[in-house]
């Protein structure tokens, strides 16, 4: 269910009065449905759209229902600034200022992708390097990925939902990958470009995946490489590679270790290194997607 918020809602969280809201009501600036009773109501999801695109400022937070994020609008410059802080938080464990942060990205108009490899994926590597001289390290580290999968659930919310018909990705860490945040932002950034997702996680068996992309009648399949393959598991990812292929469903490799695959060009088959070309391709693929899907 989307959270559906009243136009004096929209009107208190960007500081509008009541004759401008009036306005873009009539325009039509955003979508908005009404109750049995007659009263409008806009989704959360169409209220951020409107606020990212008109480049309001969020001046009460709280009236969106969004209580941890900073009442402030945010310039450029200010987001590098919001990128160290974020680093601060995810360090000291401080999920509600991590999550607020991370939101307040999200409304200042940055997409899903750019703040899964930019500031998440930042500060994660900066979090990664303490391990090496403090056991408790370690500690900071799960903590720093819980609020992470914290905050991406949150942005979620935030997405429209996609259509009944939208073409379906699925995907997930292979079988010896324990990482978690990777296929939850490629989930979420799926959902960001119009897809339906299915993130099977980490730990994901990748002999089942081509079954499952079959009987699901998925047009994408993801996989997240982020530790070292073993010789055999190698030679799964490419079987399956050749299998997806075969099916005319695209195949995307994505992670640090990648790469390292030596994956055979083929058609559909791609290695990425980002969310935002993920994105780029999501998008770019979607008519041949919807066709296949035969809509
Ligand atoms: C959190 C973490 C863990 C957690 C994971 C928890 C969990 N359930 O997810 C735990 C504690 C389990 C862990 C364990 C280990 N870890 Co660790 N870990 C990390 C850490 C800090 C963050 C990883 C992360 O989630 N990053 C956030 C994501 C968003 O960023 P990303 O992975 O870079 O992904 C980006 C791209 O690669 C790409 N991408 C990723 N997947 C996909 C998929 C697609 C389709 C696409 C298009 C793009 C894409 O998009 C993302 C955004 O840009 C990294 C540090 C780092 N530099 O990454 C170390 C790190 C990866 N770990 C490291 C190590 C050494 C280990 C251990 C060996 C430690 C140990 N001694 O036990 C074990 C090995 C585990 C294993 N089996 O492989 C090293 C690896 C060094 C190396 N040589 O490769 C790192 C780099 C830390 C360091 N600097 O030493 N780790």
């Amino acid at each position: 269910m989307e959270i559906l918020l009243t136009t004096r809602d929209l009107g208190r969280a960007i500081g509008a009065s009541d004759s401008s809201l009036r306005r873009w009501t009539d325009s039509g600036a955003f979508r908005s449905t009404r109750t049995v009773g007659g009263h409008r109501r806009i989704t959360l999801s169409e209220a951020i759209r409107f606020i990212r695109e008109t480049g309001a400022s969020v001046v009460e937070p709280a009236a969106l229902g969004l209580k941890d994020v900073p009442a402030a609008d945010m310039p450029p410059d200010q987001r590098d600034a919001i990128q160290e802080q974020l680093h601060q938080a995810l360090s000291e464990g401080d999920a509600a200022k991590a999550r607020g942060q991370i939101l307040a990205l999200y409304v200042g108009g940055m997409s899903v992708a750019a703040i899964g490899d930019g500031p998440v994926s930042f500060a994660m590597e900066r979090i990664g390097v303490r391990w090496q001289h403090d056991p408790a390290g370690i500690i900071v580290e799960h903590r720093a990925t819980d609020i992470c999968l914290q905050a991406i659930s949150l942005l979620r919310q935030m997405l429209p939902t996609p259509a009944d018909d939208a073409p379906l990705a699925i995907g997930g860490a292979f079988q010896d990958d324990p990482y978690i945040i990777p296929s939850a932002i490629a989930a979420a950034v799926m959902v960001e470009s119009g897809w339906r997702e299915a993130n099977f996680g980490p730990n994901t068996p990748v002999e089942l995946l081509a079954a499952a992309a079959r009987e699901r009648g998925a047009a994408l399949v993801w996989l997240s490489v982020s530790t070292e393959v073993a010789p055999a598991r190698r030679r799964e990812i490419k079987r399956l590679a050749t299998q997806i292929s075969q099916l005319q469903i695209q195949f995307v490799v994505g992670g640090r270790l990648a790469p390292s695959l030596a994956i055979p060009r083929a058609s559909g088959v791609h290695v990425l290194q980002k969310m935002v070309e993920l994105s780029a391709l999501a998008r770019g693929a979607m008519p041949g997607a919807r066709a296949k899907t035969g809509h």
